[in-house]
């Protein structure tokens, strides 16, 4: 039987931050000629689809993240000619390039913010949300409130994440319209689809307090799709942080919702107290982790899609959260298993293929990110000790997947041969790209291994999911099958041996495994252990 499977199902999805990938005029930032001179490096792995972290003009408050001219590229990052030649380069490699879209704020540099300070008659004005009182009273995601006191207009205006990224008013129309032309313009530039920065927040309802996942969603997404993504072959990806699994899977399974996955963050709250912010830190509960995968899979068999992932320019390295430095080799090697095993578009953040960890400065000054720096104002201000806090950044900090990707064991990783715009993290000469490439026993590797088995058997992507030790928490153990194939996930989770009990393992054989092991009905698991097998190959 002939199957018909979206090309962006099983695509092999990287992500570059720009700023730290390659440097290549040796200025202590990454560029898109670094990320060119790189594309081999990107094919060789596997990877079918680069989302690109912003590069559009910025003052870079935010990291790019902070748009003050959406038709332009960051002379930071090279020009519209390198662009271009980045999006050549990938298309003639059978490569894909998905751009960050981030529409729900601009810079406080955007012309249309400039003329709605310097003219509150302009019809600029009121393409961002005012109002008289600093009301109702929403806390910015980067610390403090949401609102910003202007003097001279005697009003404040609204930003949900730094005082320089105005947030958007979605209920103008004329303002949407030029959103919609912007995005069309990218996509007539060869620009296959887009990574869709906090999308859940275009329709909100400020005034009457509804932030996340709000009233006005789906009718400006289908407003988009109608106006933008209809009859494109693309792939679309929301972030959104604050919605239900149920809502995604709702989201996803409309089609002129413009949305093919979500990036749905109900995994990444495992280590966090519950009701409080990321920074109040707890021990990663691995029960509570699987359990959100495996309602995912409920959530997922009938409709919509999913996005795999446990990192990216926001997070925390996945070695230093989920598993475990000391075993930074095969416990990198388990969470790719562990992950990519599962249903759903494959995401990988630049550098965990060769297995890079978070990073612990002493300085609060070698800090670059301002979510960080204004949460540690904060917590000094809640009374929070120095030690605390700098303990909830060392576990959470954006900046720890942030430092510069390491290359080789020279000066500066490789990454540049000057002095980087963030700290190389000091361990680069014994993790690097150089050495994980020459050591076949790798994270790299074994990654790399197993997304060619993936792409081998359509049953990593269509196949049903079904768990095998859903009460246990040391280890996740799970089947996924299809009419023709049926795949065996085997992860131990902590740094002890594990002992478990299989019922059936008749024609199994082991495809890819990070020790010497022989599948059987009892068996003890090493540390860390991944063993992937599958039945009648
Ligand atoms: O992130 C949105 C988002 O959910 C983050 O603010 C997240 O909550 C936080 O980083 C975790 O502490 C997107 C981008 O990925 C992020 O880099 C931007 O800073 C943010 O939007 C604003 O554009």
């Amino acid at each position: 039987m002939e199957k018909n499977i979206k090309w962006w199902k099983n695509a092999l999805v990287y992500q570059i931050y720009p700023l730290s990938f390659k440097d290549s005029n040796s200025d202590g930032v990454g560029d898109l000629k670094g990320i060119i001179s790189k594309l081999d490096y990107l094919k060789s792995y596997g990877v079918d689809v680069v989302w690109l972290s912003p590069v559009y003009e910025s003052p870079m408050d935010d990291n790019g993240y902070d748009i003050s001219d959406y038709t332009k590229v960051n002379p930071l990052f090279g020009t519209m000619e390198d662009l271009q030649e980045l999006i050549d380069g990938l298309h003639s490699r059978g490569m894909k390039l998905i751009m960050d879209l981030v529409v729900n704020h601009t810079s406080d540099e955007h012309i249309w913010f400039k003329e709605a300070l310097n003219n509150p008659n302009s019809k600029y004005h009121d393409y961002y949300i005012w109002n008289k009182e600093a009301k109702p009273e929403i806390g910015s995601v980067f610390s403090g409130s949401a609102w910003e006191y202007v003097e001279h207009l005697d009003k404040y205006y609204f930003h949900l994440f730094s005082r320089r990224q105005p947030d958007l008013n979605w209920h103008n129309k004329e303002m949407r319209e030029e959103i919609y032309q912007m995005i069309n313009s990218w996509l007539d530039k060869g620009v296959d689809g887009f990574r869709m920065d906090v999308i859940e927040l275009i329709g909100k309802d400020v005034l009457n307090g509804k932030i996340g996942d709000g009233p006005y969603l789906e009718t400006y997404l289908f407003e988009m799709w109608e106006r933008c993504f209809k009859g494109r072959d693309i792939m679309n990806i929301g972030e959104m942080g604050g919605i239900s699994q149920e809502r995604a899977g709702e989201l996803t399974s409309i089609e002129n919702s413009g949305l093919h996955m979500t990036f749905q963050f109900s995994h990444l709250s495992v280590d966090q107290e519950a009701w409080k912010s990321k920074w109040h830190i707890k021990p990663v509960d691995f029960k509570e982790l699987k359990n959100v995968f495996i309602k995912n899979h409920e959530i997922f068999k009938e409709k919509g899609w999913n996005s795999l992932f446990l990192s990216n320019h926001d997070q925390p390295r996945q070695i230093s959260r989920f598993g475990d430095e000391n075993y930074r080799v095969k416990s990198g090697q388990m969470l790719f298993l562990m992950i990519y095993g599962q249903k759903g578009t494959p995401y990988v953040y630049q550098g965990e293929e060769i297995g890079m960890t978070g990073i612990k400065f002493d300085d609060l000054k070698s800090y670059k990110d301002v979510e960080t720096l204004n949460w540690y104002k904060e917590a000094t201000q809640l009374g929070w000790p120095h030690e605390r806090i700098m303990k909830s950044i060392y576990s959470k900090g954006r900046d720890n997947s942030r430092t510069p990707f390491q290359w080789n064991n020279k000066p500066f990783a490789g990454f540049s041969d000057v002095k980087p715009w963030l700290e190389v993290n000091p361990n680069y000469q014994t993790i690097n790209a150089e050495l994980e490439l020459n050591d076949d026993d790798s994270v790299y590797h074994f990654s790399k291994r197993l997304f060619e088995i993936r792409k081998a058997f359509d049953v990593f992507t269509d196949g049903e999911f079904k768990c095998l030790d859903q009460e246990a928490s040391s280890t996740f153990i799970y089947k996924r099958f299809n009419q023709t194939h049926e795949a065996l996930i085997i992860t131990n989770l902590t740094n002890k041996e594990q002992e478990i009990h299989l019922e059936e393992i008749k024609g199994f054989s082991i495809v890819l495994s990070n020790y010497d092991i022989k599948l059987s009905k009892r068996m003890i698991l090493p540390p860390y252990a991944a063993i992937l097998s599958i039945k009648g190959v």
